[in-house]
């Protein structure tokens, strides 16, 4: 997969992209990450890239001039079909059907905002428009990295053992139940017997049963669109859940 990454920023995008897991995968070649400077397409002996909004008002709107010659730069570079991203408090939820979706495509470009925000032409030029959550951030390259990071983590060759990805909190419908590794004994705190136990069965029923109970606590509106079969109905019963009727 190639990534281009249009940022005032972009060595802090390079720099994050450059570690851990979309780092590995930049090394092993399994995607490229470039970034793009809208300021390299300022054509004013400032460089701007920002300005004052029409209407007045605080803050400053980043320019639509050099954002769209970086775009058409950057959309050049290759001939691949691109997805034109736009990271925003306005935009859809990112979810992890969302990364799935994304992970499936040959290309992604994704621009980040700075300031007040960008020009509102710019949704003229953008596919879709994704938010992070319903916060406001400096600017669109934390989001942009947060998109990066959940999609390439899910692209072939890309995580260790394939397995990971697919017990992923989100991945089941529900959230990951608890993890444990060595010490067994902690200070004071056990490793449940059952982990130790060896028996495959036994651990797969517990660890599908504490997924149950961490998501019916802390995110039960998700049990309402998880695939649950009759044992996990039975077993949410037993921790006082009332949804879905009389499954
Ligand atoms: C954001 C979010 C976000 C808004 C103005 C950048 C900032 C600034 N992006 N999810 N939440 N963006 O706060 O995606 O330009």
């Amino acid at each position: 997969m190639r990534i281009d990454v249009l940022s005032l920023f972009p060595d802090f995008i390079a720099q994050c992209a450059g570690v851990g897991v979309v780092g590995r995968a930049a090394e092993r070649g399994l995607i490229s990450v470039q970034g793009w400077n809208p300021r390299d397409y300022a054509t004013d002996n400032y460089r701007r890239v920002d300005e004052r909004p029409f209407g007045g008002g605080p803050g400053m709107v980043m320019l639509m001039e050099p954002l769209g010659a970086c775009l058409d730069a950057a959309l050049a570079a290759d001939p691949a079909p691109a997805r034109v991203i736009y990271t925003s408090p306005q935009g859809v939820p990112l979810t992890q059907a969302k990364a799935r979706e994304l992970a499936a495509l040959p290309r992604l470009v994704v621009v980040c905002g700075r300031y007040e925000g960008v020009d509102e032409r710019v949704r003229d030029f953008v596919d879709e428009e994704l938010s992070i959550g319903d916060y406001v951030l400096s600017g669109g390259e934390l989001p942009a990295l947060v998109v990066l990071d959940a999609v390439v983590r899910l692209l072939p060759g890309v995580l260790g053992n394939e397995a990971s990805p697919i017990d992923d909190s989100f991945a089941t419908g529900l959230l990951e139940g608890p993890q444990y590794t060595r010490p067994a004994a902690f200070r004071d705190a056990r490793v449940p017997d059952v982990l130790l136990s060896g028996d495959h069965g036994a651990i797969a029923r517990w660890r599908r049963e504490q997924a149950l109970r961490t998501t019916l606590a802390r995110r039960p509106d998700l049990l309402d669109r998880a695939p649950l079969d009759g044992a996990d109905v039975r077993f949410l019963r037993t921790l006082g859940w009332t949804g879905r009727g009389n499954g």
